[in-house]
């Protein structure tokens, strides 16, 4: 095939009258229509002159176009750089000048000052990019590409400060969606409920391609917002979420077994599930969530049973295509099973590398091609996967990342402040938050208000400290490291209901 991640995923939907979109104001959107707004986008990007290999970064609220601007890429064969709304403009500046896109797609109420050329496009579909496109053709002669081309980058923040830019092949994205769409059974009888957001794999790559791969439709809903999951669960057979949507869903009384009969599947990731949110969804709805796990380098690598046992607290077995072995992290040499190790994996799921950063590709893909996940794990003697633990300094909040090293290097640089250490404490909400601990540099605290206020144009509102705790010093090991396991201890209740 000349560009096989086009013609699987999108080439065969072309002038179907199927629904692809359910938008929560009753509307829809056939996938005819949406294949042709498709090649409107993609005539739009040629014109700008992006060609094959170019980036494209889009920092825009999610929408059926945003989705299309998503198509245009791959039609096009121009790399697709989805970012954050969350980011603030001093982290988009990096971003594009990182990655080198030729253009920008933004909402114009995030309109950043670069010299990067600019498009705009709206949640409701107004903007400079929808204007031009309006008397574009609807068809759009696809770009060939192959399987190892670049389909897109997701930047991943990193231990040591910036962050890096993940290499994703059209040969990444279209094996990993065929995988799971046969393992989790979806066809095009299932409606989707998605109301994650579409700049991560679990949204995009993972939601969307699977609905697109099996002709299926999505109820799209702007953002998680329990009111309207209630409402349009009836639509749905399937739904994806964060551990985020299944404790909220949980806390809603309205939230019963009657809502949830006719559903097929609910699935959980992008971080741990609790156990007990496990059985407490099970009691109420008697439905077992399916937890799977992946990473934005690899895509999805394990996932529980659809047929088999959906084993609380584990992330199931290694996928087909996935080999996976729990390794120790520093030779990589597999372990026995039972003992803790780092996960590594290899295939076809894995990325090409950060983009201009060989070392940082070197550090974490070993020579055989193993990818070092940084997630410590041990295997049960089923094959069952049990993450223990993260050897990267890494907090997952809500299901988005936080590396530790990227905020205390701003609180660092605060007047007042000796030196940081940001971990994480559990959140009911948010499953993990980041808290601040400073070492005060003088007799005086550091006026912790003024560097909450400091770091709002500097660093994404998810990232930010929720919590600061000023102390005289960072406990250390006689080794000089940081005991970050004991002031994980010492902040573990600053988010418990008291
Ligand atoms: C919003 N806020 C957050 C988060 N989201 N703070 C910490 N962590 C978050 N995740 C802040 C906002 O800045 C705001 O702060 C306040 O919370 C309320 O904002 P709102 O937008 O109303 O939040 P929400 O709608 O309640 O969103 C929480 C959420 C959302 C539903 C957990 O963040 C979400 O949809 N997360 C999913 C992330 C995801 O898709 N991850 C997949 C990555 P203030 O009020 O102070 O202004 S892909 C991945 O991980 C791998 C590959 C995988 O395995 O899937
Ligand atoms: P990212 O690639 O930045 O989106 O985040 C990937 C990380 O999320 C993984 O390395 C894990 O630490 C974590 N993660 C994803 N899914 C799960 C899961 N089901 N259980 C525990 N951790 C998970």
């Amino acid at each position: 095939m000349a560009n096989a991640l086009y013609d699987t995923l999108f080439a065969p939907h072309r002038g179907s009258e199927a629904v692809f979109l359910h938008l929560p104001d009753g509307s829809t959107v056939t996938y005819g229509r949406f294949l042709g707004r498709i090649a409107q986008f993609a005539h739009i990007l040629t014109a700008q002159g992006l060609r094959p290999g170019d980036r494209l970064a889009a920092q825009i609220h999610k929408s059926p176009d945003a989705l299309a601007l998503y198509g245009a890429c791959v039609q096009a064969g121009i790399i697709f750089l989805p970012l954050n709304t969350a980011y603030t403009g001093a982290e988009l500046g990096y971003f594009l000048e990182n990655s080198g896109a030729s253009l920008l797609i933004c909402d114009p109420d995030l309109t950043p000052d670069t010299a990067t050329p600019t498009l705009t496009l709206t949640a409701t579909g107004t903007g400079t990019l929808p204007d031009a496109a309006a008397n574009r053709p609807t068809t759009f002669d696809t770009i060939p590409r192959g399987p190892d081309d670049l389909a897109a980058f997701l930047y991943t923040s990193g231990t040591t400060g910036r962050s890096k830019g993940a290499m994703l092949s059209h040969k990444n994205l279209l094996s990993n969606a065929q995988t799971l769409a046969t393992h989790w059974r979806f066809t095009a009888d299932d409606t989707l409920l998605h109301a994650l957001p579409i700049f991560h794999t679990h949204g995009l790559f993972v939601g969307t391609n699977i609905m697109l791969l099996t002709g299926g439709s999505m109820v799209f809903l702007p953002k998680l917002d329990t009111d309207q999951l209630i409402t349009h669960m009836p639509q749905a057979t399937t739904m994806m979420g964060v551990p985020t949507f299944y404790t909220r869903l949980l806390a809603d009384p309205r939230f019963d077994a009657k809502l949830t009969a006719h559903m097929r599947l609910f699935i959980s990731g992008s971080a741990p599930l609790l156990a007990d949110t496990h059985m407490q969804f099970e009691t109420r709805t008697g439905h077992r969530i399916l937890e799977r796990y992946g990473m934005t380098e690899t895509n999805m690598n394990t996932s529980n049973p659809y047929d088999g046992e959906r084993r609380a607290g584990t992330v199931g077995q290694p996928l087909p295509g996935v080999e996976l072995r729990i390794a120790d992290p520093d030779t990589g040499a597999p372990l026995p099973r039972g003992e803790i190790g780092q996960i590594e994996v290899r295939g076809d799921n894995v990325f090409q590398g950060y983009w201009q950063m060989p070392e940082k590709t070197a550090e974490e893909l070993r020579p055989d091609g193993f990818f070092q996940t940084g997630d410590l794990a041990r295997e049960d003697a089923d094959g069952y996967i049990h993450i223990v633990g993260r050897a990267k300094d890494l907090i997952i909040t809500g299901g988005y990342n936080v590396y530790a090293k990227e905020v205390e290097s701003l609180l660092d640089a605060f007047p007042g402040v000796l030196e940081s250490a940001v971990v994480a404490a559990p959140h009911p909400d948010l499953g993990e938050a980041p808290v601040a601990i400073l070492a005060r540099a003088g007799d005086t605290d550091p006026d912790t208000d003024s560097l909450a206020q400091s770091l709002q144009d500097t660093l994404a509102r998810f990232k930010q400290p929720r919590h600061y705790l000023v102390v005289d010093a960072l406990p250390r090991n006689t080794m000089g490291k940081v005991q970050k396991a004991a002031l994980r201890a010492t902040v573990a209740d600053v988010f418990q209901p008291s």
